[in-house]
C-alpha cells in the first residue's frame, strides 16, 4: 500500500524551475513518510514541461532520492524515446507516460504502439498513466488484454473505482494506483495504493491514513479522507492546480514558488480568502497537515 505523490513544479518568477524549492519540498515529503514521487505529472504541469525541464527535475530530484516514477509523456515520440534513455542513467522505480492527447480519433493500435515503443526502449519497469478526462483516450484494461501489452502497473485517474479494479482483476501482478484525491481511501484499501495531488500539502494525513488503514482503523481513515475532499473542494474555487502552491506553503511552512502560465498563480485578493479558509479549517480541527 504506497502513498504516492504527484509533486508540483516550483517555478522562479522568470519561468525556470525553482530547483531548490523543488529539492526542499521532495526532501520533506519523503521525510515525513510519503513512499514515491511520481515527476512531471499533471500536478507537475508535465504536458506544460519541456523535454530539457523534464530532464531537469529528474536531474534535481536524484540529488536526494531514486524513489521516483518519471513521467515522460510529450506528442514527439523521438522526445519520449530521447527521456527513456536519459533515465537509463538513474536508478529511478519507473518510468510513466500519459497516452498521446489533443488529436482526435487517434486509432487503438497507435496508442497501444506508443506503449510498446516506450517498453521496447525502456530499461526500467514502464507505467501506464490513464487519464481519460485529460487526454480524451482511455487506455482500459480490456484495451490493455487485448493489446497483449505488458506494464508494470498503472495510474488510473478516473472517478470510476470500478474502472481501476478491472486492472487489478484483469492483471493480478500489476501494480495498479487511481489518482483522484477524493478517492484515496478507497484506492488505499482497494488497489496498491493513491497517486494524490493532495499528499503535496498533506503528506502527514495521507500518511496516517495509510498507517490507520493497515491496523485496521478503517472509521479514523475515513476521517482523514473527508478532511482531503474538504480541502479539494476549498482548492478548485481558486483552479487547484494553482491553489496547491498557497496550500503547500501554508501547511509545509516553507515557499514551492509559482506555478507557471497558463496555470495562473492566485491573485492576492484570492490568496488572502484562501490561506483564510484554510487555516480556519485547520485549526478548528487541530490537525497536522
Ligand atoms: C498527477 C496525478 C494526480 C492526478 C489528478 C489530476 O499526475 O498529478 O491525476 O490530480 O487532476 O497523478
Amino acid at each position: 500500500m504506497e502513498v504516492i505523490v504527484p509533486i508540483l513544479t516550483p517555478f522562479n518568477p522568470d519561468g525556470t524551475i525553482n530547483r531548490e524549492a523543488l529539492k526542499t519540498h521532495a526532501h520533506n515529503l519523503l521525510e515525513k513518510g510519503i513512499d514515491l514521487i511520481f515527476l512531471n505529472g499533471t500536478t507537475g504541469l508535465g504536458p506544460a514541461l519541456s523535454k530539457e525541464e523534464k530532464k531537469e527535475a529528474l536531474k534535481t530530484l536524484s540529488d536526494i532520492t531514486d524513489r521516483i516514477i518519471f513521467q515522460v509523456g510529450e506528442l514527439n515520440l523521438n522526445h519520449v524515446l530521447e527521456l527513456v534513455k536519459f533515465s537509463s542513467d538513474y536508478g529511478v522505480r519507473g518510468i510513466a507516460s500519459y497516452s498521446p492527447y489533443y488529436f482526435p480519433r487517434l486509432p487503438e493500435k497507435w496508442l497501444i504502439k506508443y506503449f510498446q515503443t516506450i517498453v521496447s526502449h525502456s530499461s526500467h519497469p514502464v507505467y501506464l498513466y490513464n487519464y481519460p478526462l485529460a487526454t480524451g483516450y482511455d487506455i482500459s484494461a480490456e484495451l490493455l488484454s487485448r493489446s497483449g501489452l505488458e506494464l508494470a502497473g498503472v495510474k488510473d485517474t478516473n472517478q470510476d473505482l470500478s474502472h481501476s479494479m478491472k486492472f487489478k482483476s484483469t492483471f493480478p501482478k500489476m501494480k495498479v494506483y487511481n489518482g483522484s484525491d477524493t478517492l484515496a481511501f478507497y484506492s488505499l484499501v482497494s488497489l496498491d495504493g493513491t497517486v494524490a495531488s493532495m499528499a503535496n500539502c498533506l503528506p502527514t494525513l495521507f500518511v496516517e491514513m495509510k498507517r490507520a488503514i493497515s491496523q485496521g482503523d478503517l472509521r479514523k481513515a475515513l476521517i482523514h479522507q473527508r478532511l482531503i475532499s474538504s480541502m479539494v473542494e476549498m482548492a478548485r474555487k481558486y483552479g487547484q492546480l494553482g491553489a496547491l502552491y498557497v496550500l503547500t506553503e501554508i501547511t509545509q511552512g516553507y515557499s514551492v514558488g509559482k506555478p507557471r502560465p497558463p496555470i495562473f498563480p492566485l491573485d492576492e485578493g484570492e490568496e488572502k480568502e484562501l490561506r483564510k479558509e484554510v487555516e480556519n479549517f485547520l485549526k478548528g480541527l487541530g490537525v497536522t497537515a
